[in-house]
């Protein structure tokens, strides 16, 4: 069996919870493999919204295995709120969740230094989430970090209040101060410290590679977007890890040629949440418009989205870097309100010419937006089940889409509830 992987194309809050959900049927196992705390996945089904920021989006499904793998960064305490909200809807989180115990652990002081870094950048702040989720790839990638493993053994007290000293000097030098905070934090960390040990913390690699030679099919669900990517994303103005494919291999541990389809979800326009260039961004009323009709605000901090239309050299751009088989377009009902719809098709640089490759830095060069017009469908879509029922109007947009990305748009998405999907016969 292979690892199916979905991921978000732009920068994140592409809808990917709902399509995880959708197909999650056909997996026995969904995985996440980056990120952690600073994701938002938003679940709606029987009238009830949920949103997950650590635990994979297969966990409502019975049957399903649900593995934080070791690229992920983990949260003791935002972890253990979640489980508690999720108890009262009788799942069976021992039985079905699966923590690595090479995923890194956020420490309190991690947050603090994500806050304090961010200070230290006045004007140019790349609008973190403030979960601790830099810091604690920091710590990792300087190999200092503690992972879940560490927490089973005695000397985990003194690995934390090494790694905590360290972070303090970093404090001081900032002058952040930490003091009441985290004393705070830290009764919390260790209690939910305690309260992850009874979860099965396993070998993840092992775990998800046996999934595989026991048939069993392995979904990997991403978090943020492609161009947040540590390494492709528009840097600095980027989250700390690979959110790609190839994350998917370093972040579970597996091989590429286990990797099978990849899901690519882009919105029928784009969002971006926190600082960073977005070519394509709509500072007016549209933009107003966009953000109102989609509720474009954060699900993790509830901060304002940016909104703009469709980027195609970016949408280009991730596809080609993450090997994508299938699309899938969310949030189409959005644009059910405007009676003209734009595409940027192209950028036109500095010196007047055009391209569709994206700029080394898109922070520095003066990319405008080429756009190419379409007429709206303005009207509901609610109801429509099949590809041949859409209007003409989006039709025409979709097959547009299709011809440029050269890939299917297997899924049009156009509402937030499981039901709410145009898929083709
Ligand atoms: P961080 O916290 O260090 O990863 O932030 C670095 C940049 O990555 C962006 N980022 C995100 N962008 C969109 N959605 C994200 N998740 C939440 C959601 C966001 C929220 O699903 O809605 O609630 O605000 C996410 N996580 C990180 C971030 O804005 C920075 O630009
Ligand atoms: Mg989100």
């Amino acid at each position: 069996m292979k690892v199916d992987v979905l991921l978000g194309l732009q920068w994140g809050d592409e809808g990917k919870g709902k399509i995880v959900d959708v197909l999650a049927p056909q997996y026995q196992v969904v995985a996440r493999f980056q990120g952690g705390p600073n994701a938002g996945h938003t679940l709606e089904f029987d009238g009830i919204k949920h949103v997950l920021h650590q635990i994979p989006s297969g966990i409502f499904r019975a049957d399903i295995q649900n593995v934080i793998g070791n690229g992920v960064v983990l949260d003791p305490i935002v972890f253990r709120r979640e489980i508690e909200g999720l108890q009262k809807f009788n799942l069976d989180l021992k039985g079905n969740l699966f923590i690595s115990k090479k995923a890194s652990l956020i420490l309190p002081t991690h947050s603090l230094l994500d806050a304090a870094y961010e200070k230290s950048k006045g004007d140019d702040k790349i609008g973190s989430t403030l979960r601790g989720i830099g810091p604690t790839y920091q710590d990792k990638i300087a190999r200092l970090g503690l992972r879940v493993g560490d927490i089973v053994g005695g000397q985990f007290k003194a690995k934390y209040q090494k790694l905590v000293d360290a972070h303090k000097t970093i404090l001081d030098f900032y002058h952040f101060d930490y003091q009441e905070t985290l004393s705070a934090a830290e009764e919390k960390f260790f209690a939910a410290v305690d309260f992850m040990q009874q979860f099965q913390l396993v070998d993840s690699e092992y775990f998800i590679n046996d999934s595989l030679s026991s048939e069993k099919s392995v979904l990997a669900e991403g978090a943020q977007g492609s161009l947040l990517d540590i390494d492709f994303g528009s840097y600095p103005f980027v989250t700390s890890s690979s959110t790609m494919t190839a994350g998917a291999c370093t972040g579970l541990g597996v091989s590429p040629h286990a990797i099978g389809e990849v899901y690519g979800i882009f919105k029928a326009y784009c969002t971006r949440v926190g600082s960073g260039p977005f070519p394509t961004e709509l500072l007016e009323e549209t933009g107003e418009k966009m953000r109102k009709e989609g509720n474009e605000f954060g699900s993790t901090t509830g901060r304002p989205r940016r909104c703009g239309w469709l980027d195609l050299p970016a949408l280009k751009y991730a596809i080609m870097l993450n090997g994508v088989t299938q699309l899938v377009m969310m949030k189409v009902d959005v644009l059910n309100v405007f009676d003209t719809i734009r595409i940027c098709t192209h950028y036109r640089l500095a010196d007047g010419t055009t391209t569709d490759h994206l700029p080394y830095d898109l922070c520095t060069e003066d990319v405008q937006p080429v756009y190419q017009d379409f007429k709206g469908w303005e009207q509901s879509l609610d109801g429509i089940a099949v590809f041949e029922d859409m209007p003409p109007a989006l039709t025409a947009y979709v097959n547009f889409l299709e011809k440029e990305l050269k890939l299917p748009i297997t899924f049009v998405s156009t509402g937030p509830d499981r039901e709410a999907l145009i898929h083709r016969e």
